[in-house]
């Protein structure tokens, strides 16, 4: 039997969903941290709400005491802070509200546990927006790996980029097992639905059910993203606190797609074309782009022996297949 308790920040996310149901599979008590919100949001995880060895728990990652009284009352195992100001392009209209949670936030986390709870193994959710515009060419081929420079281009990337950083400082200088994962996109039914891949399969959704509906409207659709699915990348997470060291790792699927193309398949997969059914907004381009994320994974599939189950055409497929059956 596992004794192990893990605090999961973010748990009402897409990730945070899927992490906390692969640790109550292995047996994990788990705590899941919620900001509090006016109207009900834990539509992901309700499936497990009221399992035995689940605690939903309020926490705002902007509240220094809050954040330290939970940790050390809790004292946990591990602590996954997935929870943050996601969204690229709400970082440009939101710069203070995004740094304030996902660089200011992770410092009163690691702060908490360094103070209360120095034992515990500590995930950082960083993410490929942190290389910006930057790739390395190895073999004539454009990539980003844990060595590439890092160059964010938005509010969002460098707010994770401060966090990255002071997972480096808090692991040099005070000896702490903390990591940090640097993500690339990944996707799911449980995506959220401003985030462009939902948009259009959710978007695919109404369509077949009311033809007249007006055209999907979308920003850049030439920039290429390496998309994954979450439940292949929360798998990582986990093992990366499993390792002996500390270690941060690139998690991607080394395969880039750009979002036409992810256009493309998803109208296609329910016969339609989707020039017959987009508009181009020029309002929903972002001021600064970053225009081609590949990752190579190859040091997490060495080391961590992760090794992800969907490809992009069984992503795409899983993201139109559940947004049309509970359309
Ligand atoms: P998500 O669906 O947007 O979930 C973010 C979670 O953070 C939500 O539960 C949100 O709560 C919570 N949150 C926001 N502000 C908070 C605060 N002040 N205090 C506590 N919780 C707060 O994001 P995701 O896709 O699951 O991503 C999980 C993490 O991985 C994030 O840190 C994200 O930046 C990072 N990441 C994601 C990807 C990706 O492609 N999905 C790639 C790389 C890195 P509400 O429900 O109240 O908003
Ligand atoms: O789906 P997106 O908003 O994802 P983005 O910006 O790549 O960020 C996601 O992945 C990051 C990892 O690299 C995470 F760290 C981050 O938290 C988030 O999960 O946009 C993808 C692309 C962009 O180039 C965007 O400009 O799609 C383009 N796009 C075009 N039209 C659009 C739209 N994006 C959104 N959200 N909405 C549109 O209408």
């Amino acid at each position: 039997m596992n004794t192990k308790t893990a605090l999961v920040t973010g748990v009402t996310g897409q990730d945070g969903s899927y992490l906390a149901e692969l640790l109550l599979g292995l047996d994990y008590k788990v705590v899941g941290l919620y900001r509090r919100s006016s109207t009900q949001n834990t539509h992901r995880i309700s499936h497990y709400l009221h399992h035995k060895n689940f605690t939903l728990t309020e926490l705002d990652l902007t509240d220094p005491s809050g954040v330290l009284s939970t940790i050390e009352h809790y004292r946990p195992d591990e602590l996954y802070n997935l929870g943050a100001q996601s969204h690229v392009g709400t970082s440009f209209s939101q710069p203070t509200t995004t740094f304030e949670i996902d660089a200011v936030g992770v410092i009163n986390v690691l702060e908490a546990i360094r103070h209360y709870s120095p034992k515990t193994k500590f995930y950082q959710a960083g993410t490929s927006e942190m290389f910006g515009r930057n790739y390395t060419i190895k073999n004539g081929e454009k990539y980003q790996d844990e060595n590439t420079p890092m160059l964010p281009q938005s509010p969002y990337g460098v707010a994770k980029l401060a966090s990255y950083h002071m997972v480096q400082i808090y692991r040099q200088a005070y000896g702490l097992y903390c990591c940090c994962g640097i993500l690339f996109n990944h996707e799911s039914p449980r995506r959220g639905e401003n985030f462009v891949t939902r948009k259009i399969t959710k978007y695919i959704a109404n369509l077949l059910k009311d033809k007249t509906i007006d055209k999907l409207k979308l920003g850049n659709i030439s920039s290429y993203r390496d998309w994954g699915h979450a439940q292949d990348y929360v798998k990582a997470m986990y093992l990366m606190l499993q390792n002996d060291q500390p270690k941060d790792y690139v998690i991607a699927t080394g395969e880039t797609h750009s979002v036409q193309d992810f256009l493309d398949k998803a109208f296609k997969s329910v016969q339609l074309d989707y020039n017959n059914h987009v508009e181009i907004d020029s309002t929903l381009f972002r001021p600064a782009e970053v225009d081609y994320l590949k990752g190579d994974p190859s040091l997490a599939k060495l080391e961590l022996k992760w090794n992800p189950e969907y490809s992009f055409n069984d992503l795409v497929k899983n993201m139109v297949d559940s947004d049309c059956a509970n359309a």
